[in-house]
């Protein structure tokens, strides 16, 4: 199985072997077999950077922030800054303050849907798409129920794209916001996001994007998106759970009340008034996931080290996504399943059913030998029901992927393929 070595396949400068020794988590058996791990939309691994910020930061730096005059509180408070400016640049936001810290996608979703409910009134509508997660369809459904507007969904072609003259007729004077994902986690559809953007803001539409599968692949640069609101996930990110990020252009977060009262979010209070801090603490109530935010930080850091980086990123995993397709032709496999999400334009996601197989069993024999795959609706049953299919099986890779392990993961196939044939 493993004789052709494949590390010469790869184009990008990246140094792959080098790369996977920093990824402790990758160096272990499971049931048996070295672990291959293909789940990586539903949650990245860590670098060995990120565990020491964090294990750092807790053992010799940890006190609360923005409260003490004391020594602990100010540096920790000063680290938690420079993440958030770390960010800023990142993603190419015009100020810090337009960096709010959430505890992940679905909380800055959430945080605007909210936001919104005074917005918002009967007659109004809202626009997704039919490849949402349900995080970016739920928050908007409680929205309209609350206020009395309509959800508008724009529909996805066979191949898993939008179609972009059904979102043109759904665009209108009426459209108050437009919430789409920038990349499908089950389908790995890259979304035209800037004409989808452009379009909304003809007609004054604001427009959020969920970033939650972008960011892990691509550089995004919200500036020249020009979306109002970009949410993503650390953990998707090579950094820790629990923290999350929302972009929001100034303007539009001052024109949102707070979402969450308390600590940290306050000018000053008094039982007859309380005036609400400025950007970006005002969405920042209560103590922070501090240890989360170093440790996201630390994984741009990592990222963005000149032997990596993000655009190498996207080609090496492109370049898998590739070998993965022609491998499956050229073993004879293709023939026997069935692929969701053949946009030419896709991140390195690969959505499936081997025909006559229940995801589930085929998930769960991979995982007899040791590849970790997602099965399921990956929170998206609109698209299951687009396609009337109960789930798929998801492989979704990173950069710490090779060649050999897409390898496994087509021998593992082909046991499932015998198994059940
Ligand atoms: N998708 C997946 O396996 P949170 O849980 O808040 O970090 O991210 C939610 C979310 C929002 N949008 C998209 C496009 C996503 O992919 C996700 C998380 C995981 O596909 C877990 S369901």
């Amino acid at each position: 199985m493993f004789l052709v070595q494949y590390s010469n396949m790869n184009t990008t400068p990246l140094n792959i072997d080098k790369i996977r020794k920093d990824f402790p988590v990758l160096h272990q058996e499971v049931n048996g077999y070295p672990l291959v791990y293909m789940d990586n939309a539903a949650s990245a691994q860590k670098p060995q950077l990120v565990i020491d910020t964090i294990s750092h930061y807790y053992s010799y730096e940890h006190s609360n922030i923005h409260r003490g005059v004391h020594h602990l509180s100010a540096e920790a408070t000063v680290k938690y800054e420079a993440a958030r400016k770390t960010i800023q640049e990142h993603i190419n936001a015009s100020f810090d303050h337009e960096v709010i810290f959430t505890k992940g996608t679905t909380d800055g979703i959430n945080l605007i849907a909210n936001g919104f409910r005074g917005i918002l009134s009967s007659g109004d509508e809202v626009i997704i798409s039919g490849l949402e997660h349900h995080s970016n369809i739920v928050p908007w459904q409680m929205l309209c129920e609350y206020t009395g507007a309509t959800l508008r969904v724009i529909p996805i072609n066979d191949i898993g794209e939008i179609i972009l003259e059904e979102y043109e007729s759904l665009v209108s004077e009426r459209t108050k916001l437009v919430a789409l994902n920038h990349v499908s986690n089950t389908l790995g559809t890259i979304n035209p996001v800037k004409e989808l953007i452009e379009l909304a803001h003809k007609k004054g539409a604001p427009v959020l994007l969920d970033g939650a599968q972008a960011l892990p692949h691509m550089k995004v640069d919200v500036q020249d998106l020009d979306c109002e609101f970009y949410a993503f996930s650390g953990h998707k990110l090579y950094g820790p759970t629990g923290i999350g990020v929302l972009y929001g252009k100034e303007e539009w977060l001052n024109k949102l009340p707070p979402y969450q009262g308390g600590g940290d979010m306050i000018k000053s209070v008094s039982f007859e008034k309380t005036t609400y801090n400025e950007l970006p603490f005002k969405f920042e109530a209560g103590t922070p996931h501090i240890a989360g935010a170093l440790g996201l930080k630390a994984a741009l850091d990592y990222c963005n080290q000149p032997e990596i980086g993000f655009e190498s990123i996207g080609q090496y995993e492109g370049e898998l996504l590739d070998y993965a397709m022609k491998q499956f032709e050229s073993e004879g496999l293709s023939g026997d399943m069935e692929f969701y999400g053949t946009s030419k334009n896709k991140a390195s996601v690969i959505s499936f059913l081997l025909k006559g197989v229940h995801p589930y069993d085929t998930g769960t024999i991979l995982d007899k030998l040791g590849i970790a795959v997602r099965t399921g609706h990956h929170c998206t049953e609109p698209i299951m029901d687009r396609y009337e299919i109960p789930g798929t099986v998801r492989a979704s890779f990173s950069f710490y992927n090779t060649f050999e392990e897409v390898d496994r993961l087509i021998e593992g196939l082909k046991r499932v393929k015998k198994m059940f044939g």
